[in-house]
């Protein structure tokens, strides 16, 4: 294998451990900040880094239509094109295509689709996923898959796995194994227990760096998606690392982690940074609420941030109410901050063997109101 995971310490299902990979080693678990079009958005590399995330995400769709995964390659590969030097893992891009793109038809041989951007014709196969995820110079490459919508019947969940599986497979031969690189298989399935365990034993045949969940979080609650891990991540392997795709607010994190999961991205802290919405250990502010309109007080005080520790709540909520730029990237800065410091406090826990006490004290907090 090329690419490894070493388990550091565990609590009840819980893992803490270090991620080896051609650009640096990770502590899980580990939140990777989104970083779509090559820019965690509204964020400089050296600030993503300032936060503590070690690494970030990139996404095969965006990248292939704009600006071309060739000319990524020809610059010099996306760690260069983005400054970002630590560890990148790209999605496939099937879940891009069926969110984003227009007019799409799919085969058993791939998915054809129209650009969000322009209009144009492009075709994605899980050969052409792979190569477009090394030209970018992924160091974890995820398989092409497709993610099961939500609601779908028993036997659309399977047809729609069993599909993925097969492309799991290619995906697997396509890839070119190099150190420091690996590529993760995506457990589908949806909301089926069976579908899941056959997901998982089709995965582990094949064999993988690591092992995702895939098709949560679309719609189907927190209590079935915990349902879910609870009959799938006793079935993925101990030894590899797991990594629940999407997925999510701190407690959908906290939840995810009790489960045995290692790894995480989501949009959340910057996408509501962008809205004016702070995620803290007191729970979730919107600073354009007119609260906050003369409030002296840092946006969250236990955060050593730029937004908490120089500035105040009524600045952030008249840069949000003037839509100053300053205010998105503030708020994200802030959210990404909140994400690292969250996972952090989880990593210690586990290695103190006190997760339980420390996952109660943060919904306390979550809890708590007023701000
Ligand atoms: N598959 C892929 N990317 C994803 C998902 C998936 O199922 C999800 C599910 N929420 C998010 N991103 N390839
Ligand atoms: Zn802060």
């Amino acid at each position: 294998m090329t690419l490894h995971w070493t388990p550091a310490a565990r609590d009840g299902a819980a893992r803490a451990g270090v991620l080896h990979t051609a650009h640096g080693t990770v502590e899980t678990p580990v939140f990777m900040p989104v970083g779509t079009a090559g820019t965690v958005k509204a964020m400089t590399a050296d600030a993503v880094r300032a936060t503590g995330a070690r690494m970030v995400l990139g996404n095969t769709y965006h990248l292939m239509l704009r600006p071309g995964a060739e000319r990524v390659a020809r610059l010099g590969g996306l760690h260069r094109f983005m400054d970002w030097h630590g560890p990148i893992l790209t999605d496939s891009g099937g879940y891009q295509v069926m969110s984003l793109a227009g007019l799409r038809t799919m085969d058993e041989e791939g998915v054809t689709f129209r650009s969000h951007v322009d209009g144009a014709k492009h075709r994605l196969t899980p050969e052409r996923s792979v190569e477009i995820q090394r030209l970018l110079g992924a160091d974890v490459t995820m398989c092409f898959d497709e993610c099961t919508p939500f609601p779908a019947t028993e036997e659309q969940a399977a047809t729609s796995m069993r599909l993925s599986m097969r492309w799991a497979a290619r995906s697997r031969a396509a890839f070119q194994p190099r150190e420091g690189h690996g590529l993760f298989g995506i457990v589908q399935g949806g909301v089926h227990p069976p579908l899941r365990a056959e997901s998982v034993a089709a995965l582990t045949a094949i064999g993988f760096e690591g092992y995702a969940v895939g098709g949560l979080a679309v719609g189907e609650g927190q209590a079935a998606m915990f349902a879910t891990l609870d009959c799938t991540v006793p079935l993925m392997p101990q030894e590899a690392p797991r990594y629940l795709m999407g997925v999510g607010t701190p407690a959908d994190i906290l939840g995810a982690v009790w489960r045995g999961i290692d790894m995480f991205d989501c949009v959340i802290p910057t996408r509501s940074g962008r809205t004016g919405r702070a995620y803290t250990s007191r729970g979730v502010l919107n600073l354009r609420n007119a609260r906050h309109a003369e409030d002296p007080s840092p946006l969250d005080p236990a955060c050593g941030c730029p937004a908490c520790a120089r500035h105040s709540r009524a600045y952030l909520h008249h840069l949000i109410k003037a839509e100053e730029m300053l205010g998105p990237m503030l708020l994200t800065w802030h959210n990404i901050q909140y994400y690292q410091d969250l996972m952090r406090g989880i990593r210690d826990a586990i290695c103190a063997g006190r997760l339980a006490e420390h996952a109660a004290a943060l919904e306390a907090g979550w809890g708590s109101s007023p701000q």
